[in-house]
């Protein structure tokens, strides 16, 4: 039996990623391992505390101790690196915190599967590693990288150590990069959330410069499914790159969320733009469709339509959060930002 530590198993995508493993991988055992920072959050996992498979210790990926003890606990022998600082605007804000928990957090966690031996070091990465693109092109596994924002940056740094220690120590690492997830959990700071909870409460919906970036969407469960298939069957040394093969402008996507909850288009604010704005990502993943056999499996539309219910049905939840440190994080992001109106 597999013992996986999952780190960032709290957040949106890590909790999403321990539903969907503990569902289709009765036989291995999960041990989150969460710092719960601000964006760590048990009640995305309600239901498994008593899981006979699932496991979670509150620690920080930066503390070799802690990581250590876990490691020796449950016998792990594979280790999939999702926690991170994960927002861009919290990076242009402060990157210290990105630095540590993305870069120093990745080295240690790597320190850990060299001393402990593991079979697989998973590093969830993402497409922003690559840059920006003009109106043409996707980015391929051999895309030069190009990080624009710090989070960008501090992803990028954690890669290359990753396949450092791959080269280096043969610590049995693949990457995985992803392309912008949404569905069920995530936290009301990322676009379609943040829209989806605005417009139930009457608020502005603040949309940065014209609103014509283009994002590639995947819907959270295709990514989950995506990792599963490079757990078992990626090729060590590898990057593998995930995409939703679905491009969207912000204001398109914006309208979208509003014609599903029946809100008017006059909420939309366009605000200041944020600093160094990427342009456009779209992913290229025929490597991992062509090697391992993967490919998205979810309309945008109905995934859409099904998180904007999903918003609805679990409204406590995000009041929760809203309810918390979240309403001082809202005025320091967009308060400025809605006055300059364009
Ligand atoms: P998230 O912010 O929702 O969750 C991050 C989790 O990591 C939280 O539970 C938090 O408590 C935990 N964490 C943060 N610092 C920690 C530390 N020092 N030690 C232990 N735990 C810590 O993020 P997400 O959107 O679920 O993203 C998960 C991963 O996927 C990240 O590595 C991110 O870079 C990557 N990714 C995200 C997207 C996306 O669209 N959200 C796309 C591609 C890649
Ligand atoms: O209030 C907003 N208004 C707005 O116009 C917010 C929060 C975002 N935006 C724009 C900025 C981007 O063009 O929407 C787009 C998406 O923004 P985010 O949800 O912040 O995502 P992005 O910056 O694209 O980064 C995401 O995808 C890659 C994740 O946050 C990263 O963790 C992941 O690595």
């Amino acid at each position: 039996m597999h013992s996986l530590l999952v780190t960032g198993g709290a957040g949106f995508i890590g909790s999403n990623f321990i539903r969907y493993m503990l569902a289709a991988h009765p036989d291995l055992l999960i041990v989150n391992y969460d710092k719960l920072t601000y964006a760590g959050n048990l009640e995305n996992l309600s239901g498994l505390e008593n899981h006979p498979s699932y496991r979670f210790i509150r620690g920080d990926i930066c503390d070799h101790e802690t990581v250590a003890r876990a490691m020796e606990e449950h016998s792990v022998d594979i280790i999939i690196n999702f926690a991170a600082e994960s927002h861009v605007d919290r990076s242009i804000l402060g990157p210290a915190v990105f630095i540590e928990t993305n870069v120093t957090g990745t080295t240690a966690l790597l320190d850990a599967a060299r001393k402990y031996g593991v079979v697989r070091f998973v590093q969830i990465s993402t497409d922003e590693v690559y840059g920006s693109l003009g109106e043409e092109g996707t980015f391929s596994e051999t895309t030069p990288l190009h990080p624009n924002s710090p989070y960008a940056a501090s992803k990028t740094s954690a890669d290359l150590f990753v396949l450092a220690y791959q080269h280096t120590f043969g610590v049995p690492a693949v990457i995985t990069r992803c392309s912008n997830n949404y569905g069920p959990y995530q936290f009301p700071e990322k676009l379609i959330p943040l829209m989806i909870v605005n417009a139930l409460n009457d608020r502005p919906l603040p949309v940065y410069g014209d609103g014509g970036n283009v994002r590639d969407w995947i819907y959270v469960e295709d990514h989950c499914r995506a990792i599963d298939v490079v757990l078992h069957h990626g090729v060590a040394g590898e990057v593998y790159n995930i995409g939703g093969g679905n491009e969207w402008n912000n204001i398109d996507i914006v309208k979208l969320i509003l014609r599903e909850l029946g809100k008017p288009e006059s909420l939309i604010t366009f605000v200041k733009d944020r600093p160094g704005h990427d342009r456009r990502y779209a992913m290229d993943s025929r490597k991992i469709t062509r090697e391992l056999d993967w490919k998205p499996a979810k309309t945008f539309e109905g995934g859409l339509r099904e998180t904007v219910r999903w918003y609805l049905d679990h409204a406590e939840w995000w009041k929760r959060i809203l309810s918390g440190a979240y309403e001082e994080y809202y005025r320091t992001m967009y308060v400025e930002r809605e006055r300059s109106f364009r």
